[in-house]
């Protein structure tokens, strides 16, 4: 049996958490540039991002993205991939701006749900308006589905030619208000998800490790790790970097008989020639 590859995405920063959670949580766009090439050098292959200001509040600034995305590209072959999640108070136009900085990928959310307990909305025209953009740049989509019926909502519209087919779905559990991080939970998402789709799992909080390590064995192509999802090593531990969060997957990974996937696998698992 060949060696089944796993891509791993760092998630350098994200929008919720702050110092006061991790105070080696990356703010400028340096220094979330610094963070993702740091994870690469551990495995990383994809950067999801997000931006903040000095302050460390999450912005909606084109410029920060691309500050961000060109420091990167100086320092790792990584592919990046912009949130259009942004965080839950910001407006469809202000979660779009990231692609505006020409990334590799584009996330997308395809419903809605109680985000932590604030309402986090994308309606069928922010859907409709965002495909339309990532085919306008002619980038490829990663749907950021948080319960079973926002996989369903995904596979749907692949069905009905809103969104390409083979877009990659990210299956993410443990967002309170989403499926939990849950081995039930996981394997439903997981069933749901269209048969000619890859895909990969995001696991917020505690349970993280084993979600990643259940998601692997379920047959997950990708697994993401990094401070937006986790701001801790283990139990007590804070993680001193993004790339330590890195390393322990990749551990992981390859005790349980992975290969971890390069850049050319990313390219090929989003569908990028
Ligand atoms: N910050 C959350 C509201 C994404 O990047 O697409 C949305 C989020 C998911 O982080
Ligand atoms: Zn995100």
């Amino acid at each position: 049996m060949a060696t089944a590859r796993v891509v791993i995405t760092v998630a350098p920063t994200g929008a919720e958490v702050t110092r006061a959670n991790n105070p080696n949580i990356p703010y400028s766009p340096e220094e979330i540039a610094e963070e993702a090439i740091g994870a690469s050098r551990e495995g990383a292959a994809v950067a999801h991002l997000h931006v903040r200001k000095d302050d460390g509040t999450p912005a909606a600034d084109a410029e920060l993205f691309q500050r961000t995305i060109a420091a990167i590209r100086t320092g790792s072959e990584m592919l990046t991939m912009v949130s259009t999640g942004g965080a839950v108070w910001m407006t469809m136009e202000e979660r779009m701006t990231g692609i505006e900085a020409d990334p590799d990928v584009i996330g997308i959310e395809v419903e809605s749900l109680n985000f932590d307990g604030d309402p986090f909305i994308t309606s069928n025209e922010d859907i409709r308006k965002l495909a339309a953009e990532a085919d306008r740049w002619g980038k490829p989509l990663e749907i950021e589905a948080f319960d079973v019926g926002h996989v369903a909502t995904g596979v749907r519209l692949i069905d009905e030619g809103v969104l390409p087919r083979g877009t990659a779905f990210n299956l993410v559990v443990g967002v309170p208000g989403g499926m939990p991080a849950d081995f039930r939970g996981l394997q439903l998402m997981a069933d749901f998800v269209h048969d000619r789709s890859p895909w990969g799992v995001t696991a917020i909080g505690r349970n993280q490790t084993r979600m990643l390590a259940q998601a692997m064995m379920l047959g997950a192509q990708c697994i993401r790790v990094g401070f937006e999802d986790n701001v801790y090593l283990k139990r007590g531990v804070l993680a001193e970097s993004n790339a330590a969060l890195v390393r322990q997957a990749t551990d992981v990974a390859e005790k349980l008989g992975f290969e971890i996937g390069n850049v050319d696998d990313a390219r090929a698992y989003f569908g990028l020639s």
